[in-house]
Order: structure tokens, then C-alpha cells, then sequence
């Protein structure tokens, strides 16, 4: 670990008593929703990892300080910080030298939870590569092939290539796993037509898969894949109409770089009126409830491996 990391106590404590502990990230809370929606937001998916037994680690940068569990009032500040930077690895040493805010990205928050000792991250969706620009691909894909945690998500965001986002998921050898899935959930809806590399049904058949890659002393995370509940499914027919809309706004606009993801969620979310944004409520609500379940079976399950 290189820096001091700012514990929240109660992770603290969980993390030493080998407890199920389920890092959270917090782009979601700056970039992700608006303002006041975000902090209930990001309260719920806290709440749904206490339900289910497990201790929450929502994961930011405050002030330069890497923390790792946001306090309540932590949680409200970031939710109306206005220049919180987006942060994935290349930004890290930056808010960390300017002591800035950062809220941590997928790739971001895999990277401080390896170094508090969270070996599981609820999330929505990843970051991919984008359509029509294969070359803008989310740093997600390379942490997910270097660092080693299980994030769970419901697949790449909609707005992304899904098949190369597959292919680059292969040539990273990063394991893509359906939850109780066959195929690939396309984020707002639960099909997407690709087959996953594997299917699990139980969290335990998924910590079998964590320990077989600890075992085989493969470097690099786990991508657990878990479809939006039915009855907040937002059909893909539909929703490809906005998306491509949304894409299309934002080559008119000239969006590029890490503005991209944010600019396309808001813009679906205002072209769909509440659909996108009740799929995409109810299915990190959902998710935070699998990474609990997975990390609760990781806690009580303990090997030893060879050395
Ligand atoms: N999925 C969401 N909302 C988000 C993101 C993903 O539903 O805000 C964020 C995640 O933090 C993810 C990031 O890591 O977008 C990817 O951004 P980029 O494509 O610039 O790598
Ligand atoms: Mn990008």
C-alpha cells in the first residue's frame, strides 16, 4: 500500500475480523446522477449491503486523502462537491498531489480497494469501448486484467460496443461470468445476444471461481454479470432508439475524453424521461445485493492455498 489510506472505522474493523466487506464506487455519486438523487441513491445501495450482512466501502478521494468508507457526512459532501475529479489510475496521483476531491471510477475504485484488502465492488456498469471509436476504451478493461478484485455489474453500459467491449474482456483474460444469465446483460435490459464465458447460480459457485484464480496465481479481476430485475427492465428495442440518439448528440456536440460516459447518461436519462433512470436504479440496488452475497460467502470460506 503506498499511501496512508483514511479508514472509515467500522471498515476497519470489519477488514481485521475478516468480515464481508463490498467496496462501492463514487463517479456514480459526482457523474453518474444529479444532485439530490445521488446521495439518496448512494444511501440505498449502503443500506441494501448492511441488509444482506456485509459492511459498505463507499470508496473517494477527499481533500487528497484516499477513504476508504465515506462517513455520512462525507457521503453529502462529495454528492454536492462541484469539481470533484473523475478518477481512474491516471488521475490518482494527480487529486492526491493537489489534495483535490476525486470521485473513483470502476478502475478507480478497484485499485484503492486492492490496497485496503476488498476483494469484491458493487457497481452499475463498467466502462467499455465506445462505438464508432475503438480506440476510446474505458481503463476499466485494463484494471479488470491487472488488479484483483470481483466487481459486479450488469455488464458494460449500453451506450458502449458490446462485442469488442467482449473481445478486449477475452484478450485481457478477464473471466466474464453470468449471474444466473447465460448471456451478457446489456445493462438497461437483460439481453444483449452475447454468451457469457461461464454461468453461476449461487454467490458460492462464484467464490469457487475466485479461489480457483487466487490458486492458479493468475493476476487480475473477476467480471460477475448480473441482469436488471424484470419488473425494472427497460426493453433494448426501446432503449437502442434514445441511445442512438444520445450518440448521435454527442458527435454533434464533439464530446471526447472522459466527458463521453457522464454526457451520454445524462443524455439518455433526459431523453427517456424516468425509464433509464429506473433500470438503472433497481439494478445497482440488485447488484449491491449479489457483491454482498458473494462476499459474505467469500468471508466464511476461507483457503489456504499452496505456496
Ligand atoms: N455506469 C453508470 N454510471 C457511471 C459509470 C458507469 O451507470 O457513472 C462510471 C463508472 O465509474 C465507470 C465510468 O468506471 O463511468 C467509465 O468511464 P469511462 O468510460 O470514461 O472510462
Ligand atoms: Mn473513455
Amino acid at each position: 500500500m503506498p499511501l496512508k489510506l483514511n479508514f472509515n472505522p467500522q471498515v476497519k474493523t470489519a477488514l481485521d475480523n475478516g468480515e464481508a466487506v463490498v467496496a462501492l464506487e463514487s463517479t456514480l455519486i459526482t457523474h453518474g446522477f444529479p444532485s439530490p438523487d445521488n446521495i439518496e441513491i448512494a444511501r440505498k445501495i449502503e443500506d441494501t449491503v448492511r441488509a444482506e450482512g456485509a459492511v459498505p466501502a463507499t470508496i473517494a478521494v477527499l481533500g487528497g486523502q484516499i477513504t476508504v468508507g465515506l462517513t455520512t457526512e462525507q457521503l453529502e459532501y462529495l454528492g454536492t462537491a462541484k469539481n470533484a475529479r473523475k478518477c481512474s489510475r491516471r488521475d490518482l496521483p494527480i487529486v492526491v498531489a493537489r489534495r483535490e476531491d476525486g470521485a473513483t471510477t470502476v478502475a478507480g475504485t478497484m485499485i484503492v480497494a486492492h490496497w485496503a484488502g476488498i476483494s469484491v465492488f458493487g457497481t452499475g456498469g463498467i466502462g467499455g469501448v465506445h462505438r464508432g471509436h475503438a480506440h476510446d476504451e474505458s481503463a476499466d478493461l485494463m484494471e479488470l486484467s491487472r488488479t484483483p478484485v470481483t466487481v459486479v455489474c450488469a455488464g458494460a453500459k449500453a451506450i458502449l460496443d458490446l462485442p469488442l467491449t467482449m473481445e478486449v474482456l477475452e484478450t485481457r483474460g478477464v473471466p466474464v461470468i453470468g449471474y444466473q444469465t447465460d448471456e451478457l446483460p446489456a445493462f438497461y435490459s437483460r439481453h444483449s445476444g452475447l454468451p457469457v464465458d461461464v454461468r453461476v447460480d449461487t454467490p458460492q459457485e462464484a467464490v469457487d471461481i475466485i479461489h480457483a484464480r487466487q490458486e492458479l496465481t493468475l493476476s487480475g479481476g473477476l467480471l460477475v454479470t448480473v441482469p436488471v430485475p424484470a419488473a425494472n427492465e427497460w426493453p433494448a428495442a426501446e432503449a437502442q432508439v434514445i441511445i442512438d440518439q444520445a450518440l448521435a448528440d454527442a458527435e454533434t456536440e464533439g464530446i471526447s475524453g472522459k466527458a463521453v460516459t457522464p454526457y451520454l447518461l445524462e443524455r439518455v436519462s433526459q431523453l427517456s424521461g424516468k425509464r433509464s433512470k429506473k433500470a438503472n436504479i433497481a439494478l445497482l440496488l440488485n447488484n449491491a445485493r449479489v457483491a454482498a452475497q458473494i462476499a459474505l460467502a467469500l468471508a466464511s470460506n476461507k483457503r489456504v492455498f499452496p505456496t
